[in-house]
């Protein structure tokens, strides 16, 4: 009898169970107690709240109510909870954004400090009703939980490609979904300036268009450009409301206008603020200019000017001012800029871009604002009240903290969400790069160097999303989601709760709630990649692995089509021919993400044990040395995954092909991107040797042969016996040598 009543027991905790929605809040809360039972809203629910200013988020919840369920509650001002309610407290005494949410079976409470404490609360609490059509039904339970870090941003670029407002809106929505309080508006650049600027109207009619845009990549030879007059730029009445959107989601935005560089777009309406008089025309490709804003004092009032009417708008105390990626060219041949230096006793024009970034410092500083700009501006005698915001690694926002200065984080090794997050680029173009989920989610924004007191200088980070490459609100989705989940844990979240693992769980449930909300997202997150270990004495040993930890991998080695009627994937797969592997992933029975694809071709180097007596940088040797034999090419665009990235140092690699071989040509993939510093070797050299001591060099390339094969860099010799290949690449000074795969045939 007890045991019957266990097993009927234990039923009904499976069954209840079963139909509670999962609990999977993104970003993970402090801490959660599951309750029993549960409370389902319905269109008799009554939301009672105890002070005003709630009444903004509440009608913010309950429109996505509406919008989505199609239940839309009455509101009552009330302190006192009654039965089938939501009850919103504001308490003063509570943590500024903190909240404590509890659900029982008479309803739902909220009680939250100051800040956005209950609207925080109701994020929450959208995300534990069911994400498609069905009852609302609340687990019982308590949240407490509030903020690891006050800065929680996503960053926008609205130049390279024109976002209209209600799109941006679209976006501000999500941050707040995630409970991110800071959006980051990149509203000038080279391409278009992008905010209406009554003092100056040719901003907007000449500044705000361009006359084509570059088509495919900007590293594709030659330049193709479409001639469509492409832009835009907000109305000061559109930013207000903008702004007022924003702020009604607990949101404040950062403008951010460009300086000294990426000012091409100014200059094409004022050529005069350049140091040549022009002319220009507003950016059609992308990059870098050599035309910036000349250090001369009509462009000091011009900015002042701008910047009065930009800090009218924009009420938050932080004004972006840009600061990256400057070239000096045009200040070293200007005589005013050479006057200038001399005047104000500055070195070189380092000097003059830091008296440049500390005179509009200080201009905002009468403002009242304070000035953030791009880790360039940290040089010796900065201002100590700018922000640094660090996007070239973690180096210029460590070095500012520990100077003393805010800092906000964004390097790009993390957080660059305009990066390649998928092998699987479907054809489509992204900047470079690649950032799978996994590495979002362990990013951290403290650098462990620094001291506690020196910490509390990094006030957050936020996701960059420049848009280059990213047309329009569909792929603007795809690249953020679900990278800008990873990156709300990381900001919101206690280290504690951070669990790779349980995210990628939660993702699952995301992704419908995403497509309720009718927003595209990646699927990479499902994706599967190869990784490759030498096995016996020929061939290779693959191993399959997904960044999501539920499923299962079944493979095909025979060219077909893979189900989960394939060979399911079990430890390694051992090739000891070329053959392209396909894989899929399932969850149960259902198939998630992409079919793997990839061909492995074997030569007598592939597998075979290879030692590199320089190192690859650290963010580029994703594959360590094995990538280079792995019979596995990494493919245009390139993916560092399979790339490795030598930095001023050569590429010099011995091969031990196990034993003695015959061999007469040994191939070298290399990659040449210039824009980005990565340049063919400057001279490629083979060697060889039966005992590993004594080697000969058997066949050489000068740069010319290098330069006429471009990337496959064939070595041909007459047959020679050895069983240790060294081969030598030279890297061109201190510039970047990329190199994929080495064959020996
Ligand atoms: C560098 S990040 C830039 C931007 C580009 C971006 C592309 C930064 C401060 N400057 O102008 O859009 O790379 O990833």
């Amino acid at each position: 009898m007890y045991k019957l009543i266990s097993i009927f027991f234990a039923m009904s905790i499976l069954n209840s169970y079963s139909q509670t929605p999962r609990i999977a809040i993104i970003p993970e809360p402090a801490s959660i107690n599951i309750g029993s039972g549960n409370f389902t809203i319905t269109s008799s629910t009554v939301i009672y709240f105890n002070d005003p200013q709630l009444i903004s988020d509440l009608s913010i919840f309950n429109n996505y109510l509406q919008k989505y369920y199609n239940v839309f509650l009455t509101s009552k001002k009330a302190g006192k909870k009654q039965t089938d309610h939501i009850t919103l407290l504001l308490n003063g005494n509570m943590e500024w954004d903190s909240y404590k949410l509890v659900c029982d079976s008479e309803g739902v409470t909220i009680e939250g400090g100051p800040g956005a404490g209950v609207f925080y609360g109701l994020q929450s609490l959208q995300q534990l009703l069911p994400p498609g059509k069905a009852a609302l039904r609340v687990p019982a339970l308590t949240i407490e939980d509030k903020p690891r870090f006050s800065y929680r941003g996503m960053h926008l670029d609205v130049v390279r490609h024109f976002f209209p407002v209600d799109a941006v809106k679209r976006y501000i929505d999500n941050l707040a979904r995630y409970k991110m309080n800071t959006l980051h508006w990149h509203l000038t650049d080279d391409q278009g300036w992008r905010i209406e600027i009554k003092k100056y109207p040719l901003l907007q009619t000449v500044s705000a268009w361009r006359n084509g845009t570059l088509i495919g990549h900007y590293h594709d030879q030659p330049a193709v450009y479409d001639t469509i007059r492409y832009g835009g730029y907000y109305t000061q009445e559109e930013i207000k409301d903008v702004v007022n959107y924003a702020k009604q989601r607990h949101i404040n935005i950062i403008p951010e206008i460009e300086m000294p560089g990426h000012a091409q777009a100014v200059l094409a309406a004022y050529p005069q603020l350049s140091c040549t008089n022009g002319k220009f025309e507003v950016g059609k490709t992308w990059g870098v200019y050599k035309d910036v804003f000349c250090t001369k004092d009509e462009t000091f009032t011009f900015l002042q000017n701008v910047l009065d009417e930009v800090c009218a708008l924009f009420p938050g105390k932080y004004i972006h001012i840009g600061g990256d990626e400057c070239p000096k060219d045009r200040w070293k041949a200007c005589p005013g800029c050479q006057q200038r230096m001399k005047l104000e006793n500055l070195a070189d024009e380092n000097g003059l871009q830091r008296y440049f970034t500390n005179r509009m410092v200080n201009y905002l500083k009468t403002k009242n604002k304070i000035a953030i700009g791009w880790d360039e501006i940290l040089e010796e005698g900065l201002d100590s009240q700018a922000v640094v915001m660090s996007w070239r690694g973690y180096t210029g926002g460590t070095q500012a903290a520990i100077k003393g200065h805010d800092v906000i984080m964004a390097p790009a090794s993390h957080v660059y969400f305009d990066m390649y997050q998928s092998r699987n680029t479907g054809g489509r173009v992204a900047i470079g790069g690649y950032l799978p989920l996994d590495v979002v989610y362990r990013f951290e924004p403290v650098p462990d160097v620094l001291n506690s007191e020196q910490a509390k200088h990094i006030l957050g980070a936020q996701g960059n999303v420049w848009t280059e490459y990213i047309g329009d609100e569909q792929r603007l989705n795809e690249m953020v989601f679900p990278r800008i989940c990873a990156m709300s844990e990381v900001l919101w979240s206690p280290v504690s709760k951070r669990d790779y693992s349980a995210f990628a769980g939660k993702m699952l449930v995301h992704f419908k709630l995403l497509r309720l909300l009718n927003i595209n997202y990646s699927t990479a997150l499902f994706d599967i990649t190869a990784h490759v270990l030498p096995h016996g004495v020929n061939g290779i040993s693959v191993e399959l692995s997904t960044m999501y930890p539920k499923g299962k991998i079944f493979y095909t080695v025979d060219g077909t089509e893979p189900t989960n009627l394939s060979t399911p994937y079990s430890g390694k797969i051992n090739l000891e021919q070329s053959a392209g592997i396909k894989a899929i992933l399932y969850e149960g029975a259902e198939r998630r993400g992409d079919v793997f694809n990839q061909i492995f071709t074997i030569n007598k180097a592939t597998g075979k044990q290879i030692t590199l007596k320089h190192q690859p940088h650290v963010e580029y040797s994703r594959g360590g040395a094995m990538a280079l034999v792995d019979g596995a090419t990494g493919g245009l665009p390139w993916i560092p995954s399979e790339w490795l990235g030598f930095q001023g140092v050569d590429l010099d690699a011995s091969i031990d092909l196990g034993s003695e071989q015959t061999i007469s040509r040994a191939t070298v993939d290399v990659l040449k991107d210039e824009e980005g510093r990565i340049f063919l070797p400057a001279e490629v050299k083979v060697l060889t040797s039966v005992d590993g001591i004594k080697f000969n060099q058997i066949a050489q390339l000068d740069s010319e042969q290098i330069k006429s094969m471009n990337r496959k860099l064939r070595l041909k010799f007459p047959d020679t016996n050895a069983r240790y290949v060294q081969v030598i690449a030279k890297n061109v000074t201190s510039n970047w040598l990329f190199v994929d795969e080495i064959s020996v045939e």
